[in-house]
């Protein structure tokens, strides 16, 4: 029987250098012989994407606090059908920017939506799924607005005000304290190279740890 793929997510504020590094993480567990997709939330599939396009508009109108939750799930159903759970099941190993512990910090710790009422849904549309490590890009939020804004127009996220992004932030490392063996934390403040190395060091400690299964 062909064993799951590991299911990792990289998780942090804005600006963090999540998406920076999936791709180079990715590369070290090919080169170390692992089948490897990388995708993102919300998106990842052709449905996925255009909920993401609508979350993401800054011309939209605002939206309610559980619309924004509700499509969140929603993008996540369909990724998971399409996409996620086909590949782990054929033991690929899958690294997420971004899931579910996105929607406990943002809609949880930034909008203020029940941590509860998330449970459920995370319940309802991931059964008894949960990625096997949360990578946690942990960086002030001075800096990662900057790096964001350095990049151009804002997305509706990134409108936010600071002190939204520093609920995010304590939401991250509160679930990091909670569960620190399935929250590796990289210090994503120091140059790439450094963030890079911290990064080895995550996926050699991830690559040991699912060798003595
Ligand atoms: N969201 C949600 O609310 N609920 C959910 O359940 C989910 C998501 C799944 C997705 O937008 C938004 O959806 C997100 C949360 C919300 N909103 N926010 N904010 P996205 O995917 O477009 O945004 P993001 O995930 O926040 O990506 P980001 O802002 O691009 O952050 P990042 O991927 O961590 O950063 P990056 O793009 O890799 O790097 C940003 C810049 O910094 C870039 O120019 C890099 O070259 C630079 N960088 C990266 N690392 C370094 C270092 N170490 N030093 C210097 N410069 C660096």
């Amino acid at each position: 029987m062909t064993q799951r793929g590991m299911f990792i997510t990289l998780e942090g504020g804005e600006g963090a250098g999540k998406s920076t590094n999936a791709s180079w993480l990715a590369d070290y567990l090919r080169s170390q012989g692992k089948d490897v997709l990388v995708t993102r939330e919300p998106g990842g599939t052709y449905v996925s994407e255009a909920i993401r396009a609508v979350l993401l508009s800054p011309d939209l109108p605002a939206m309610h606090a559980d619309t924004e939750l509700l499509l969140m799930f929603a993008a996540r159903n369909e990724h998971l059908q399409q996409k996620i759970l086909p590949a782990l099941a054929q033991g690929t190993w899958v690294i997420c920017d971004r899931f579910t512990d996105a929607t406990y910090a943002y809609q949880g710790y930034g909008r203020g939506i029940s941590l509860q009422r998330i449970a459920e849904l995370e319940r309802w549309v991931q059964g008894t799924l949960r990625p096997d490590y949360v990578i946690l890009f942990d960086l002030d939020v001075t800096t990662g607005m900057a790096r964001a804004q350095a990049r151009g127009r804002a997305d509706r996220f990134e409108q936010e005000h600071a002190a939204f992004f520093e609920r995010i932030r304590d939401g991250y490392r509160h679930r990091a304290e909670q569960m620190p063996a399935r929250y590796p934390l990289v210090d994503a403040a120091q140059p790439l190279e450094q963030v890079r190395v911290q990064l080895q060091q995550v996926a050699e400690r991830i690559l040991r740890e699912c060798t003595q299964g």
